[in-house]
């Protein structure tokens, strides 16, 4: 089950929970007015046939997809992604994720530059906006695999903060002070 929580300050290990004292849990509604991001629930058991991602991948336009494992054995120069995943950037595209097994953090800069921890497994697809500053991590299981979906021809680059020149920040930026 997807859960969203404002983190901590505490520079220990990344793929800890982060939470703060008391916690500060955050509605999937609260998420998506304060970021952006968007949320689904699909089932994992009848993706393939329920029609329910397909009707998803049609609306959106979502001509590509792929399917990717995050952990030591199958992730090729495993140490160096994790890293990269983790150093903030941003993306001229939405970043779409189907997590399909395992679970993993992905973290998200707020409207006042605070980090979301969204805490991802099976089932949960999530959609980060363009233009928005995030990272991700593995948590302590170590292990994720997820769909990722592209309109048109696949772009994964980061562009790692400061970006703030670039037009899709920009155009981030304007709706965040619009309102989602
Ligand atoms: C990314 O771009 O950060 C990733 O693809 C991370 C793994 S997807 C769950
Ligand atoms: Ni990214």
């Amino acid at each position: 089950m997807v859960q969203a929580w404002y983190m901590d300050e505490e520079k220990t290990d990344q793929r800890l929970e982060h939470h703060r004292n008391p916690p500060e849990y955050l509605t999937l509604e609260d998420l998506f007015k304060k970021t952006g991001v968007e949320y689904f629930k699909l089932n994992v058991d009848t993706y393939t046939t329920d029609g329910v991602l397909d009707k998803l991948k049609k609306e959106r336009g979502y001509s590509y997809e792929d399917e990717m494992v995050c952990s030591k054995e199958c992730l090729p120069n495993y140490e160096e992604k994790i890293k990269s995943f983790f150093t903030e950037h941003l993306h001229t595209d939405e970043e779409i994720r189907f997590i399909l097994d395992g679970s993993g953090y992905f973290d998200v800069r707020d409207g006042s530059d605070q980090w979301i921890r969204i805490a991802v497994s099976a089932g949960d697809m999530i959609v980060i906006p363009s233009g928005i500053y995030h990272r991700f991590t593995l948590d302590t299981k170590n292990y994720i695999k997820a769909k990722r979906f592209f309109i048109g021809e696949p772009v994964w680059l980061p562009y790692n903060r400061p970006a703030d020149d670039m037009e899709c920040r920009k155009e981030y930026v304007d709706k965040l002070e619009k309102g989602f």
